[in-house]
Parts: C-alpha cells; sequence; structure tokens
C-alpha cells in the first residue's frame, strides 16, 4: 500500500523536489511519517528548522540558491500553518517556485471547533491565490500534487497543498480509474516560450540603437544571463545599474557597473538614470520609479519574462517577452557596432567617483567601529564562491553599496517582501543546497533577535554534516533598530523613540560558544582583519558580534533638500545622537555638493 502521504513525497520527487524544509505536528504526521522511509531510503532531504517561518523562507531560499527547482516547506495544521505565512509571501513576492505542505484537521473534525482548526484555505487564499486545494479523497493527491507544483513553476509563485491528517495515512490512488471525473495529469513540467517574436526584436534593436546613452537595469531576472548581458552591454556601451536582487549578475569592480539602485543605492546609478537617453530594463520591476530617468527623458525597452511586469516603472515602447539569457543573445546581432565609447567613459567617471567617495565613508572613525569598515573588510576577503545572505536594515544597505560582487559569487535576501529575519534561513538554505561552498550572512541586531539566535540552533545541529564549515554570521550590533531610527530622521523628521527602538545588548558570540560554535565580539578598527583571519579559517561556524556605530548616516545617492531638512529638524528636536551624528557622519561622510546641501538645510532652519 503506498498511503496519501507517500505519494505525496513520491510524486514531488518526479517534479524534482527532494529537499522538504519543515517541522513536525499531528496534522502533517502522514507526510512525516512518509519523509522518514524516503530520507532512510535515501530519496528526500529534510530539514528541522526552528520555526516554521524559517521553513518557508528556508524553502525559497533553496531556489534562489540554485539548489531545487521548487521549494517545498512541510509545516502542521493550524499554528505551524500561521506561522509560515511570512516566508510564503517572501517567496511570492520575490517570484519564487514555492510548494506548500499543510497539514489539517482531520475531516470528521472539520466544522467542530476542533483543537488547531484555522480555514486553511482561507489564511492562505492571498499568498497561493495562484493555486490552493484540500485532498479531501486519495483519488485527489495526484491530481493536486501535480498542479500545485506545476503551477508554482509555469507562474513563478507560491501554491499549497492542504492534507487532512486523517486522508494522509488511507491508501493513495495512484493511477485513478479510467472513469467519468478522473484526471489523469501529468509530472513533466511546461516548456515555455522564451524568445519575443522577431519583429519585437528587431523594433527594440532599433529603438536602442537610436539613443546615444544607454542605461541598462538588470534584476533577479538576469542571474544565469551574465555573459548575454555583458555582452549586450558591451554593444550598446551601456551603464548597467544593478537591483538588489540581480547584484550576483554583474561584477561589482566593472568600470561601467555603477552598483545598487535606489534609495540604497550608488551616486553613480543615480546620474546614470538621469543621464541616460535609453533605458533596457532587464529582469527587472525596482518599485522605487523615482530612480529611474525623469518620464520622458528615455526611450525604453523591456525585457521580462512576465508580461504582466513590462511598462510597470516606466513608460517602455518595446516590451520583449522572454527569457533574459535567450532574448538578449537574440538581441544582440541586431544592435550596431560603432559605438564611440564616450559615453561609457563618462559612466566610468561617475562610478569612479562614487567608489572614491565610498572609500572615504569606509576610511570615517567614527565613534564607535564603523560597519562599513567591517563590511568592506570582509568584502575584500570573500572567497570567490562565497554565498551571501542577508538580513533586512542597515545590513541591506552595507550589502549593496560595500559588497563588491565576483563572478561566481550567489547573493539573496528577502528583496521585495524585506522582511526581517530572512538571512540566517537564507543562509542555511544555501549552506544545505551547496555544503562544500562558504556562506556569509550578514545580519542586524534587530533581525538576529528576531529569528538568528534561534536557527544557529539549526546551524550547530547540521554543520558537521557540511563538507566545508565556513558559516560566518556577521552581526552588526549596534543595539538599535537603525534602519528605523533613520528613516524617522530622514523622512518624518522625527527623534528615536527609544522605547520602541533600543534593542538590548546580547552577546551573540558567547551564545554561539555555548552552542559549540566559534564567534568573537569586535569593537575596535584594529582588530578587524585579525577577526575576518579568524573567522575565515575557523573550522566551525563563526559569529562576528561586531560592535558597531548606530549612527554613521544612511544617506540616499541623491539626497534631497527635504530630507537634509528633517534630519536637522530631527536634532533641533533634540535627538540624544544628534552631537555624535554630526561630528561622526555628515560632515565627513559625504561629498562636498552634499555638505552644501547640510548647510543649507541648517541655516534654513536656523534662520542663519
Ligand atoms: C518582519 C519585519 N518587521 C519590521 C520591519 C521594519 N524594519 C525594517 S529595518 C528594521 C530595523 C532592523 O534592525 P536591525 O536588525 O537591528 O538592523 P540595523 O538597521 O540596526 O542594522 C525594521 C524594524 C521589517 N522590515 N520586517
Ligand atoms: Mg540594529
Amino acid at each position: 500500500m503506498t498511503t496519501v502521504g507517500e505519494h505525496v513525497v513520491a510524486r514531488l520527487g518526479e517534479w524534482g523536489v527532494r529537499r522538504f524544509y519543515g517541522y513536525p505536528g499531528d496534522g502533517i504526521g502522514g507526510v512525516m511519517s512518509a519523509l522518514r522511509k524516503a530520507v532512510d531510503a535515501g530519496d528526500a532531504e529534510f530539514v528541522q528548522v526552528r520555526h516554521e517561518e524559517t521553513a518557508a523562507f528556508a524553502a525559497c531560499a533553496d531556489v534562489k540558491y540554485g539548489g531545487s527547482p521548487i521549494g517545498c516547506a512541510v509545516v502542521t495544521s493550524g499554528p505551524g500553518a500561521i506561522h509560515a505565512l511570512n516566508g510564503l509571501y517572501d517567496a511570492k513576492l520575490d517570484h519564487v517556485p514555492v510548494v506548500a505542505l499543510l497539514g489539517h484537521t482531520a475531516r470528521n473534525a472539520q466544522g467542530s471547533g476542533y483543537y488547531q482548526e484555522v480555514d486553511l484555505l482561507t489564511l492562505v487564499k492571498d499568498v497561493a491565490g495562484a493555486y490552493v486545494a484540500q485532498v479531501s479523497e486519495p483519488s485527489q493527491v495526484r491530481h493536486v500534487i501535480d498542479r500545485a507544483a506545476r503551477i508554482a513553476l509555469a507562474h513563478r509563485t507560491v501554491t499549497a497543498v492542504v492534507l487532512p491528517s486523517d486522508v494522509l495515512v488511507e491508501d493513495a490512488v495512484v493511477e485513478p480509474p479510467d472513469a467519468h471525473g478522473y484526471a489523469h495529469t501529468s509530472a513533466v513540467p511546461s516548456t515555455t516560450a522564451t524568445v519575443p517574436p522577431a519583429a519585437a526584436l528587431r523594433e527594440a534593436a532599433a529603438l536602442l540603437d537610436g539613443c546615444e546613452k544607454v542605461a541598462i537595469l538588470a534584476g533577479a531576472g538576469c542571474l544565469g544571463a551574465t555573459p548575454e548581458l555583458t555582452a549586450v552591454a558591451d554593444r550598446l556601451d551601456a551603464g548597467v545599474a544593478k537591483a538588489l536582487l540581480g547584484k550576483a549578475v554583474l561584477d561589482d569592480r566593472l568600470p561601467w557597473v555603477t552598483g545598487a539602485i535606489g534609495l540604497l543605492g550608488t551616486r553613480a546609478s543615480w546620474d546614470l538614470m538621469r543621464e541616460c537617453d535609453g533605458l533596457l530594463i532587464v529582469g527587472s520591476t525596482m518599485p522605487y520609479s523615482d530612480f529611474y530617468p525623469a518620464p520622458g527623458q528615455a526611450r525604453a525597452v523591456q525585457i521580462d519574462i512576465d508580461g504582466a511586469n513590462c511598462g510597470l516603472r516606466y513608460d517602455t515602447e518595446v516590451n520583449l517577452v522572454g527569457d533574459a539569457q535567450e532574448t538578449l543573445a537574440a538581441l544582440l546581432p541586431l544592435l550596431r557596432t560603432d559605438r564611440d565609447g564616450s559615453w561609457r567613459e563618462q559612466v566610468g567617471e561617475w562610478t569612479h567617483a562614487w567608489r572614491e567617495q565610498s572609500a572615504a565613508r569606509v576610511a570615517t572613525r567614527t565613534h564607535e567601529l564603523n560597519p562599513e569598515y567591517v563590511v568592506r573588510e570582509l568584502s575584500d576577503r570573500l572567497p570567490d564562491d562565497a554565498m551571501l545572505a542577508v538580513d533586512c536594515g542597515t545590513a541591506t544597505s552595507h550589502f549593496a553599496r560595500d559588497v563588491d560582487l565576483r563572478p561566481g559569487m550567489l547573493a539573496s535576501l528577502s528583496g521585495t517582501l524585506l522582511s526581517m529575519g530572512g538571512a540566517l534561513p537564507y543562509a542555511i538554505a544555501a549552506k544545505v543546497a551547496h555544503p562544500d561552498r562558504p556562506v556569509f550572512a550578514l545580519v542586524g541586531d534587530g533581525a538576529m533577535q528576531m529569528n538568528g539566535v534561534n536557527e544557529l540552533i539549526t546551524v550547530s545541529r547540521y554543520w558537521r554534516t557540511w563538507a566545508d564549515p565556513t558559516f560566518v554570521v556577521l552581526v552588526l550590533n549596534n543595539r538599535d533598530l537603525s534602519f528605523v531610527t533613520w528613516e524617522m530622521r530622514a523622512m518624518v523628521g522625527d527623534v528615536p523613540f527609544a522605547e520602541s527602538q533600543d534593542l538590548p545588548d546580547v552577546p551573540y558570540a558567547d551564545w554561539a560558544h555555548l552552542l559549540g560554535l566559534g564567534g568573537r565580539r569586535i569593537s575596535e578598527p584594529g582588530e578587524v582583519a585579525g577577526l575576518w583571519a579568524e573567522a575565515l579559517a575557523a573550522d566551525r561556524p563563526f559569529v562576528v558580534d561586531a560592535v558597531v556605530d548606530a549612527n554613521v548616516p544612511l544617506i540616499p545617492p541623491h539626497l534631497t533638500l527635504e530630507q537634509v531638512v528633517n534630519t536637522a529638524k530631527s536634532q533641533l528636536k533634540g535627538d540624544p545622537d544628534a552631537p555624535l551624528i554630526i561630528a561622526d557622519g555628515l560632515r565627513e561622510a559625504v561629498g562636498a555638493p552634499v555638505k552644501g546641501l547640510w548647510h543649507r538645510a541648517k541655516d534654513a532652519i536656523t534662520g542663519g
């Protein structure tokens, strides 16, 4: 006999799903016993995390780091499914195929107000809107699993299968009868049309050939298309700005790569977008419309695998629906070859200026340890095959601006949901997918306290099974929800709300030691180089507890007068950190034009 639970696992295996992140409970017991057998037989891998949110984050990250074709989170009914929601939304918003297996109340108890009984179909209707179904009869299991997998892949989204606990242990109908009302589904993935029509490609080429100053915005859709993107960028003489999820696409050290874009981006990306006359968006829906060229400034082409994403952020004239790699390859021979390189020279000057400004910020002596210095020193030491996992907070900004990714590296984060707590689940998934590669997690202390300290337990459980034990967690211990503090200062012009934003100082390295891991707390610039040498040479996962300054300003790439005024206002309202910010931050850390803006803003407020 094959139980329904066993068929769930076997059928997902046919779709290439062999790794399951989860947490047990009686609602999902039938899948867990199927997984026990599959793991024993070497057909599946189960990773036990500390929280169902982590299971869903990790399932998403497994796909992002090139592990499984479809991520799978397996969680129990009621509270288990509720916990998983945030990680599932992360996958949905970043367009990652994930199937959620949700245990459920037994059929006979459904509707009775039973323990842990939650209306799961309604609960996940939004996050798994593309497909959610309950297996109420053993004869449904094959088609429900097939549809959940096919739709997750085809729509690059989250689907959910609700599995009542009693159905899971019944005899599965593996081959439904040849009778009215039964489905006979396939487990072979659908192919997709990946190259746009020739006429549309010619139109795009003509448009781009008519532009002299082309900017490319590259996003997650370009991952895997590095050679093609490079060739098209070279042919167009273009500068390339990268959305956060597309950061690993191109080497950050290339002079025509302006780096990150958006509020956490570089001044060079801002200049590139604001000065170009042609825009090619590839695999990105970066939502900050004010960081694109001004409306009407540039003629634009967009390439996206999903036609619904085209023309979403900019008034594009040609929208090419296709796979980035194949579409760029098809576009290349249609483009003219006589560009003179002058635009790229200009882009190179902007990039150079940005890198000088960045180096000055890194070298700034701050009141406490400068986090940009800590991150830059790591960046310079990253092994070629490094994988990075980044949390939401100032770590995101440091990753965007201070980490130079090189070819072959992998990096990801909760890129659209921007959820705190993702870095450790992502790092674990990266390591499980590639146990022979070193992993680096960049995490704020708030995010560490949210999920990180717990998931270090998962690390302590599994690290001995990894071929390479290098798993380095950098905790930016600023004892503050610093990103929010800066948002409050710059956007709202308010002083910090200590009760809400101050964080307890936690001995993260000591916690690592208690778990049998390595770790060290540092607080002085002189310790940084030695620390990275120690962390990289460690024979086990290592937690770097870096006591860093919370008051290093997060300057948007194009500081507006309003933001400076708001920041200044907040200081006049009695921001307790104002003297430190002025002394340590703005004056030394930013370039002359911004400095002028700062003084103008202060004068405007003080009447000076
Ligand atoms: C789950 C979740 N809750 C709240 C937020 C809002 N938020 C964004 S960044 C941030 C502060 C992060 O603090 P920390 O992890 O200490 O990093 P820091 O910015 O201090 O380096 C907060 C609260 C969020 N993005 N996600
Ligand atoms: Mg913090």
